[in-house]
């Protein structure tokens, strides 16, 4: 289906101006299995009338672990989020862009991997340095379709990545409105309590997946207590 057929035309003069203009970035269009097969800018795929159609683009989800304890960072993401806003989530969330040759890369998984480093300094104001692109753990991907609100919403092949790293955190206040450190069952009373709200993807990670894995990064702890990285 070509690009011209899907719309495209919405007015975003009601949202916040940032993250405005962040919807021209060419995320990269993907079959079922992941391959690549075009391009198009991110308000287009992240409108449910395409979703609806199709559409379908690259993701990836990155988990940041503290070495000394084993904890999980969390973000709740912005009011000024046009998909998703307020909602507790994973350490980092985007997508690999067509706009950068690096990002388009599938060997290694190389492409997320840059786009999470990327997107961590981006949001959360990690240096590059603290999550080196060769240090991510590839575990899986998975490919979901979740609305946000009746216009908006996701339908990616999401990559998730997981780091062990100590990172310095300078939260980017138009992506991140706040930010925490859990372990498992602190996660596990969030969950619980029916004031936090979740990202969709989170829910399902989580549901399907992520204490299974956490599990095995505790259990695999060096002698002096600490995660290492690459533990899995
Ligand atoms: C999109 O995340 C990716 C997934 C896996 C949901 P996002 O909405 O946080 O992307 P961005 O930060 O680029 O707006
Ligand atoms: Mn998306």
């Amino acid at each position: 289906r070509a690009a011209k057929e899907y719309l495209s035309t919405i007015d975003l003069s009601g949202y916040d101006a940032e993250q405005s203009k962040l919807m021209e970035e060419r995320c990269i269009l993907v079959d079922e299995n992941d391959n690549a097969i075009g391009a198009v800018d991110k308000k287009t795929c992240h409108l449910m009338e395409n979703i609806n159609k199709g559409l379908l683009h690259r993701a990836f989800s990155a988990f940041v672990f503290r070495p000394s304890d084993g904890k999980l960072l969390l973000q709740q993401r912005a009011t000024e989020k046009i998909t998703f806003p307020d909602l507790w989530t994973n350490t980092c969330c985007s997508h690999p862009l067509d706009d950068f040759e690096e990002e388009k890369i599938m060997k290694e998984h190389l492409g997320v991997r840059v786009a999470a480093t990327r997107k961590l300094e981006h949001e959360l104001g990690i240096p590059t340095s603290q999550c080196p692109v060769d240090q991510y753990q590839y575990l899986t991907r998975i490919h979901y379709l979740a609305p946000s609100d009746g216009l908006w919403g996701e339908h990616e092949v999401d990559s998730i990545l997981f780091l062990t790293a100590d990172v310095d955190v300078t939260p980017n206040a138009n992506e991140i409105r706040d930010h925490k450190y859990v372990d498992k069952a602190e996660l596990q009373a969030m969950f619980q309590d029916e004031k936090n709200l979740f990202t969709p993807w989170f829910k399902l990670i989580a549901r399907d997946f992520l204490f299974g894995w956490w599990d095995q990064l505790l259990e695999r702890r060096g002698t002096d207590g600490k995660v290492n990285a690459k533990s899995l």
